[in-house]
């Protein structure tokens, strides 16, 4: 009891004295550095150890408010969370970059140089882990009790080099220098079995119950890191799980005298979340990438269900009324399975009952319309891995086809298309429909993409279960993506509308009556071109390539995939070098083209792509002809820190996927909240944009998904490229090895890929339409009062796409919390 009140401490003052000290203690006595010290990350360590100890007894206060009142919570359940760096969302979160930087220019230390010490914390792909981690920050923010559920990956996202334009992966081992974020959490470790078998025994009271033997287990241990709300006190928490391996597993075979085979073992274990997958096709089938899905899964859910039993004994009436499962796209769906097993074989609940909670706490968002993302697992493998789930999996099928055939008698074919289990030469369990029959909410991530889910892919559920379906458009958190990342244009924005909007985006409104002020323009484009200095600097440090801050910055980062069209961009830019070439520039708009992103090792020709981009990039910034009037450049190693400078510092912001394909886009918002205009398809939420920012601020081409879908049957590229004279010297160019004088043959498969009449992503279908939007925006660049006043009303629009507003309408129609304030610490 007396360590209990000992430890309730107050919160650390945040004064720049007290600021400077904490600094000092932990860099001269914690960590034992002095003035010789040469390298920045323990000054980084310091400073992040004396902002966490500011952080933990809001961390405290905030679970003791969540036990006392016996609030509802949500969990949400991703393999990604993308972090990147978390320094300067502490310092902006608790609100005291000011005394810190006092307190660091006193020890004559620059916090920029501090800040960029920070490993990015890449844990994620893309879009679908970048939004994992804004959600975070939005729930804290808006004080509601959820907690993340993730992996600790010893290897994130890959680092990207590009060696003679191509594309080289390295690990990235951003633990190395350890985490002074995370809080490790032994005393929280969950048990995961695999393997062995399962079988069935009596119980006291003569009933058959079943129970999972002779398993391989693996330790899950918590490694906690906390997430503070825009300075209301709040701290909520990120678990992430590490691998670990059990003591029996040394102790046996180590007795054994086969201490080789003992390592051996514990590496295996270990194993489990050594590395994030990067979202190969390759993956589906791993064993690896499905280990770690049920670690997540199993771990996770244990971990829930002990708080349970500690607060509630064995009685899980109210369990689906206090507790939300939210699965962040297929990845943890196994968690369906897994939840039933625990609560039948674990906790002794019937199968009815088991049921009704599994159906009434899951709820499962989708990310992506492409077919061959949607994740599938032999059932060889999962049967080996899982062998109880499998039982489970085909228990939970058979009752929901009873289902189906009871609505459609005799519709065989309809049984056979929705069977969890999908039949054939090598069986598979499909994700996606065990995830969309255990859960009580299926949802989309922009208005498009969930109308399109409930037409096509799954079409068959949503006439079964209408009510299940809605839509949830994404957004990004605010205080990341411009407070923090643009501090000169949020300045800006704060001097005329006031600081409210960095809690309430929705009140950038404001910004458009002065849209049209003059005064306003003129400090509106400063900011910016100050931007565009600073991302300048970065595109010589990092490419060697001179971008002129007076030239249009013209960018497209994100992953690089066919369907998001990286090469109807470069087709575009060798178009425009070809007029160059050809005398063809009168009105010209100098422009800076920026491309990046990684490419899935394994994906032959988004690799190819990445080539291709360099050696036009090459080609274009040697010729002297061209000069400033168009370059070219492809910036390495694409993360959330890198986006922090690129994002503020572009003015057009390429969005330009094949309609119905993108499932939202993040990037988009934040381009659109950092002032670029979009030039993009109708697809994802680009419509959204659009309907906010108004038809003419935004350069809308191409065909929409609609059309995407009829052209796709009589497509022929190579009679709209014969039509098409700008295209038709484009490909021209490209076939006679211009861009790869000294490796003939190399970008064949490109000129392939465009010219069958089965490409997917329609490329040549679009050109003219980008060609003409693009000449569109250039045009409006030239013109910088309007294309100022464009800039502004994107900002004055983006209020929409805060992750603020994506949480509230998960809570208003999911997950049902009430927000819980911190208790005060008296
Ligand atoms: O919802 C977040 C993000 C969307 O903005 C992107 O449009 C979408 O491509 C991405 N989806 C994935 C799918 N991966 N899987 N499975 O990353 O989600």
């Amino acid at each position: 009891q007396v360590v209990q009140e000992r430890t309730e401490l107050q919160p650390l003052p945040m004064d720049q004295e007290a600021i400077g000290n904490g600094f000092l203690h932990y860099f001269s006595h914690f960590l034992g550095r002095d003035k010789y010290s040469e390298s920045d990350h323990y000054t980084f360590a310091a400073l992040a150890l004396t902002l966490r100890d500011r952080l933990m007894e809001r961390w405290r206060r905030t679970r003791y408010a969540y036990e006392s009142s016996d609030c509802k919570r949500t969990y949400y359940l991703s393999l990604e969370f993308l972090i990147g760096r978390s320094l300067g969302n502490s310092l902006l979160n608790l609100g005291v970059e000011e005394p810190v930087r006092k307190a660091l220019h006193e020890l004559g230390l620059q916090l920029e140089e501090i800040l960029d010490a920070e490993h990015d914390a890449g844990l994620g792909n893309g879009g679908l882990g970048r939004l994992a981690a804004c959600f975070m920050d939005s729930c804290a923010s808006l004080q509601l009790p959820v907690r993340g559920y993730g992996l600790r990956y010893e290897y994130g996202m890959f680092r990207q080099q590009i060696e003679n334009g191509f594309q080289l992966e390295e690990p990235d081992h951003w633990l190395r220098d350890g985490n002074p974020w995370e809080l490790e959490r032994p005393e929280y470790t969950q048990r995961v079995q695999f393997g062995g078998r399962s079988e069935t025994y009596q119980d006291g009271t003569g009933q058959t119950r079943w129970r999972w033997v002779a398993t391989k287990d693996v330790l899950a241990v918590p490694y906690d890191v906390p997430v503070p709300g825009y300075q209301n006190d709040t701290v909520n928490t990120l678990r992430l799980w590490g691998a670990a391996a059990t003591d029996e597993f040394d102790l046996g075979e180590f007795n054994a005298g086969s201490y080789p085979e003992s390592v051996e073992q514990k590496n295996a274990a270990e194993n489990i979340t050594m590395v994030l997958y990067p979202n190969d096709a390759s993956e589906c089938g791993k064993e690896l990438r499905l280990k770690q899905q049920f670690f997540l899964a199993s771990a996770s859910l244990k971990d829930v269900l002990r708080w349970w039993v500690k607060h509630n004994g064995g009685d899980f009436i109210r369990f689906a009324d206090q507790n939300c499962f939210q699965l962040n796209d297929t990845h943890p769906s196994v968690s369906v399975a897994e939840l039933m097993r625990l609560l039948m074989d674990e906790h002794g609940l019937g199968w009815d009952q088991a049921w009704d909670i599994t159906r009434h706490t899951m709820a499962y968002t989708n990310h992506t319309l492409l077919p061959e993302a949607l994740e599938r697992w032999p059932v060889s493998l999962f049967g080996s891995l899982l062998p109880r789930h499998l039982e489970i999996v085909y228990e939970i099928n058979a009752r929901f086809l009873e289902e189906v055939s009871r609505r459609w008698p005799g519709d065989n074919d309809r049984l056979r298309r929705m069977s969890i289990i999908e039949e054939g030469h090598e069986p598979q369990v499909r994700m996606a429909y065990l995830a969309i029959v255990g859960s009580f909410s299926v949802n989309g991530v922009a208005e498009l993409h969930s109308r399109l889910l409930q037409e096509g892919l799954f079409l068959d559920f949503h006439q079964l279960w209408p009510e299940k379906f809605n839509n949830k458009t994404n957004g990004v958190t605010q205080r990341r993506w411009l407070a923090w990342c643009n501090p000169g244009l949020s300045g800006l924005i704060t001097e005329r509308i006031g600081d409210g909007w960095i809690a309430d985006l929705d009140q950038l409104h404001q910004l458009q009556s002065h849209a049209d002020d003059p005064a306003f323009r003129e400090r509106w484009r400063d900011v910016k071109r100050a931007n565009k200095v600073r991302l300048a600097e970065l595109v010589e440090k990092e490419c060697g390539v001179h971008f002129d801050p007076d030239a249009m910055f013209d960018v497209q980062v994100k992953r690089i995939h066919e369907y998001k069209r990286q090469l109807l961009n470069i087709l575009h830019v060798i178009h425009l070098y070809d007029r160059i070439k050809s005398g063809d520039t009168s009105e010209w708009t100098p422009r800076c083209v920026l491309i990046g992103g990684k490419a899935a090792p394994g994906y032959f020709i988004a690799k190819l792509t990445i080539k291709l981009i360099n050696n036009v990039a090459n080609v274009i910034n040697s010729d002297p002809e061209v000069g400033n009037r168009l370059k070219v450049a492809f910036v390495p190693n694409y993360r959330v820190s890198a986006m922090e400078v690129i994002c503020p510092g572009t003015d057009l912001s390429e969005q330009i996927s094949t309609a119905g394909k993108e499932a939202s886009g993040t990037g988009n918002m934040k381009f659109m909240m950092n002032g670029a205009v979009t030039i993009g398809t109708l697809d994802g939420a680009n419509i959204e944009i659009r309907e906010q920012v108004g038809d003419d601020n935004f350069f809308l081409f191409g065909l929409n998904a609609q059309e995407v879908r009829t052209t796709r049957e009589e497509y022929d590229p190579n009679t709209i490229i014969a039509a098409n004279r700008d295209l038709a010297r484009v490909m021209q160019l490209l076939e006679s090895g211009h861009f790869n004088r000294f490796e003939p043959g190399l970008f064949d498969p490109i000129v392939d890929s465009i010219r069958t009449p089965h490409d997917p992503w329609l490329v040549a279908a679009d050109f003219t339409g980008f060609v003409a939007a693009q000449e569109q925006a250039a045009a409006a660049y030239r013109d910088r009062e309007h294309w100022t006043r464009i800039s502004i009303l994107n900002t004055a629009g983006s209020g929409r796409f805060s992750t603020d507003r994506t949480m509230l309408d998960y809570n208003r129609d999911i997950w049902k919390l009430e927000q819980v304030k911190p208790l005060n610490g008296e």
